[in-house]
């Protein structure tokens, strides 16, 4: 027997204390047991020593054995652009989303913008409108935040009545994370001279879509930022190229790609899409005004839908968390099925507003588990369960889904999705 007090079990069903990872290094007398025994004579000399390797590229691409790693997408019929592609969450680890992988979501397809010829407007209530293109908007002091965006339409695919056995990336990945970096919309404001009627702005994109969103004064003040760069190269072109709007923690609708014009207004303008879609239909018929922040939330990406455990033995359970209130505080596992909770470790860093790593060791004895993760948030907002987040909306409501997502192992170890 093992007495390392590092595999400590500390909830049912084979959940192992969190210090395993805490402390950096495997526990004394603890095996994986997924590396082979080792002969003593080096391994035969690999082809790939006996040649030169390849050259060089001016752009970088994965190797192709990761080429599988694909976003899964889909468009409205007779349409090729209005839909959305996902991120693979299943394949990733770590919290920064490549770029390439980022998820996208388009009302009317991605317009290809010369940078030459866009402009950005500010306008309306204001003392002096102004007129940015990207080289003046450069020259404006950046700021750089590692922070999440979601539409509020993730998740949704867990509003049927069945569970769709599918993987996380398809139910989950309309999240992304990456290192945004931009202008303070607040400085540009600042210069243009807000009037003091002036509670409110419009965003509006370039696209065919014409996608346009309200936003209170307050927000555009604090944190919003007209945002260049991803993860340290310009925007891509699905992600807004040449400039977006970047809300932190709020729906990424709001988020408004390919930023044309920023008009100051009294009062919401009640765009297109703010009030026939990306508004919370309730039980009474009435609909909620607006519904602006994401809440706290998590899900286990490994083990997740539709993967296979390669049978008894110890495992690490790996997810994300994130909240647009600010920081995860924490974040709990069940392995049988919410009987039992043990914490999870966070891994650095745990920044507001970002995904946050969380992982725990389990040891899984090969019978059937039900895993599930619940986050609560640095203002201790917690993830409700799929039924009781249901039992407030009534079947209208599609946005905003952010229950607890449960992972049924069988077995023969087979995972799929299901409702607790
Ligand atoms: N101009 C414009 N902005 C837009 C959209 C759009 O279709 N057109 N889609 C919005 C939606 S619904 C979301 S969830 C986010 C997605 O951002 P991403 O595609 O960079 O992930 O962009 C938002 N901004
Ligand atoms: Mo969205």
């Amino acid at each position: 027997m093992n007495d390392d007090p590092a595999l400590e079990a500390v909830a049912g069903n084979g959940l192992l204390h969190r210090r395993l990872f805490l402390r950096g290094s495997v526990a004394a007398g603890l095996t994986f047991m997924t590396a082979k025994t080792a002969t003593a004579a080096p391994p035969d000399v690999p082809a790939s020593m006996l040649v030169p390797g390849a050259g060089m590229s001016g752009y970088g691409l994965r190797s192709p054995h990761e080429d599988h790693v694909q976003r899964g997408f889909g468009s409205l019929p007779g349409t090729v652009g209005t839909g959305a592609s996902r991120t693979p969450l299943e394949h990733l680890e770590g919290i920064i989303t490549p770029g390439a992988l980022h998820f996208e979501r388009h009302h009317n397809g991605i317009p290809d913008i010369d940078p030459a010829g866009h402009r950005l407007l500010i306008h309306g209530l204001v003392e002096r409108p102004l007129i940015f293109d990207l080289d003046s908007l450069s020259r404006y002091p950046l700021v750089s935040k590692l922070q999440f965006i979601e539409c509020s339409g993730n998740s949704g695919a867990n509003n049927a009545a069945e569970p769709p056995n599918v993987s996380a990336g398809t139910i989950h990945g309309l999240v992304s994370n990456s290192q945004w970096t931009g202008v303070p919309l607040s400085i540009l404001l600042d210069e243009a001279g807000v009037q003091s009627e002036g509670r409110w702005i419009l965003a509006e994109g370039s696209d065919a879509a014409g996608m346009s969103r309200s936003v209170p004064m307050t927000k555009a003040l604090d944190d919003a930022i007209v945002a260049i760069y991803q993860n340290g190269e310009h925007l891509r072109p699905g992600n807004g190229y040449p400039m977006r709007l970047f809300l932190p923690g709020w729906e990424g609708n709001m988020s408004v790609k390919w930023l044309r014009r920023i008009e100051v207004t009294a009062g919401p303008t009640m765009t297109k899409d703010e009030t026939s879609k990306y508004s919370d239909l309730m039980p009474d018929g009435r609909s909620l005004l607006f519904t602006f922040p994401m809440e706290v939330k998590s899900v286990i990406t490994s083990p997740s839908g539709t993967n296979a455990m390669q049978g008894p033995g110890l495992y690490q359970i790996s997810g994300i968390a994130w909240s647009g209130a600010g920081r995860v505080g924490r974040v709990e596992i069940s392995a049988d099925d919410g009987e039992s909770w043990a914490e999870a470790a966070l891994d650095d860093p745990v920044l507001p507003m970002s995904l946050t790593r969380f992982r725990l060791p389990w040891r899984w004895d090969g019978g059937p588990a039900v895993l599930q993760s619940r986050a609560v948030d640095e203002t201790g907002a917690a993830q409700p369960t799929r039924t009781a987040m249901l039992a407030g909306r009534g079947s209208a409501y599609r946005y905003h889904y952010h229950a607890i997502q449960s992972w049924a192992v069988t077995e023969s170890g087979e995972v799929s999705n299901v409702y607790s």
